[in-house]
């Protein structure tokens, strides 16, 4: 029973029993995660490649199977093209900045979508201060789709790149990746995936969805916080400059002139976070112990069961009915305002996730201030849903 795995789920809140739903904010983290942090603090910890003494090389060998662990995870071709960041923000804004200066010249066009978090807008908009591109936005439709035609339609040869996420945070849309990358490639441009919201709920496969990059998190499944990567093909981060200068992404310093470290190093300046790495390749077996198929299998049963549930509540709206759907149920209920209504659910255990999520141009292009928003791991149950649906349909009578 993997809900055992997961301590948390079994306290209460107000007296109630956790029902915990809002895991694209963040998951849960199973014992086996928890315990590699405190029994690496305890047993292995040293800083990584600097000492010759044994710890630090048993944390440095840690920290690069865990390399190698994301590798494998992703199905990339090698170790180099494994950045750790500190999270899916963080790889955007070294891919903004960093590919900024090696491809994007004034004028050139970066393409993003009205589905995207703010963490795949605002880097690009910095960008845009910085260097004079021009962003162009694809449209979503109303089902919540990419309208595919706009998108081609917005590819001309100053197109330099297009950074999409897989899977919508609040529509839970998943876009056709390899589609998308066919189109982008023939118009000579880079593709960036935001895999924030599809990496912990399906197997993914690099060089199958055809992506240039791809950026994600570790927290968001079942990983710690603090943790993230950037995966870039070789070819293209050789050609990218450092993002921060420091110790470690150097190969030598003097005051005339400092070299870099070789690939991924070079992206890597401090200390890196040699713990959440080994946690984050814990988080990563555990998935596939559990089997990505399964967990993907699983997750879409419960999206499909509640929207189900949800759309026969009376005045209950869902965004998003993209028939590829994973793993996100946002909606709002007629004349109840989101944050009461996950006011009103928390004080009966059920923590759901209120507001623009990040994504107030998609907040926008549906008319809303904010929506509610259930979101799904492997350890939830149709009960659980049950209980979301009872205590909408309780709230819904107050108003
Ligand atoms: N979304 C949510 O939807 P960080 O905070 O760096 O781990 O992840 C940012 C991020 C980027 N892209 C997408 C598609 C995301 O969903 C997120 C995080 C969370 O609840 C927090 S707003």
């Amino acid at each position: 029973m993997l809900r055992a795995d997961f301590p948390i789920l079994s306290r209460t809140v107000y007296g109630k029993p956790l029902v915990y739903l809002d895991n694209a904010a963040t998951t849960q983290k199973p014992r086996c995660v928890v315990e590699a942090i405190t029994e690496q603090y305890y047993n292995t910890n040293a800083n990584v490649h600097r000492g010759v003494h044994f710890l630090s090389q048993q944390a440095t060998e840690l920290h690069e199977a865990a390399r190698e662990c994301v590798r494998r995870f992703i199905h990339a071709e090698r170790t180099s093209e494994i950045v750790f960041t500190r999270g899916t923000t963080e790889s955007l804004n070294l891919l903004a900045e960093s590919a900024g200066a090696a491809f994007l010249r004034e004028g050139d066009e970066v393409v993003l979508s009205e589905m995207e978090h703010h963490s795949n807008i605002v880097p690009w908009q910095l960008l845009r201060e910085r260097r004079g591109i021009t962003i162009k936005v694809c449209p979503v439709t109303d089902e919540g789709l990419l309208n595919l035609e706009a998108l081609e339609r917005l590819l001309t040869p100053r197109t330099r790149l297009v950074s999409l996420c897989h899977v919508s945070n609040v529509l839970g849309t998943v876009n056709p990746i390899r589609r998308i990358a066919e189109m982008v490639h023939s118009h000579g441009a880079l593709l960036c995936v935001d895999g924030a919201q599809s990496v912990p709920h399906r197997a993914i496969d690099v060089r199958e969805l055809g992506c240039d990059f791809l950026a994600f998190s570790g927290h968001k499944a079942y990983g710690p916080t603090g943790i993230g990567v950037l995966y870039g093909r070789e070819e293209l981060l050789e050609k990218m400059p450092p993002y921060q200068g420091g110790g470690e992404m150097i190969a030598r310093v003097t005051f005339a002139k400092t070299t870099y470290e070789r690939l991924p190093y070079k992206f890597e300046a401090g200390t890196p976070d040699y713990v959440g790495s080994h946690a984050l390749a814990t988080a990563l077996d555990y998935m596939e112990r559990a089997g990505m198929d399964a967990i993907a299998a699983h997750e879409r049963d419960l999206t499909r069961y509640a929207t189900e549930r949800l759309s026969a509540i009376s005045g209950l709206h869902i965004y998003g009915t993209a028939l590829d759907k994973e793993a996100v149920v946002s909606f709002n209920v007629e004349g109840v305002h989101p944050f009461d209504l996950g006011t009103l659910l928390d004080r009966l255990g059920i923590a759901i996730r209120t507001g623009h999520h990040c994504a107030q141009p998609l907040m926008a292009r549906f008319g809303t201030e904010g929506m509610a928003r259930a979101s799904f791991a492997l350890y939830n149950t149709r009960e659980e849903i049950n209980a979301l649906a009872d205590g909408i349909e309780r709230v819904r009578k107050m108003f």
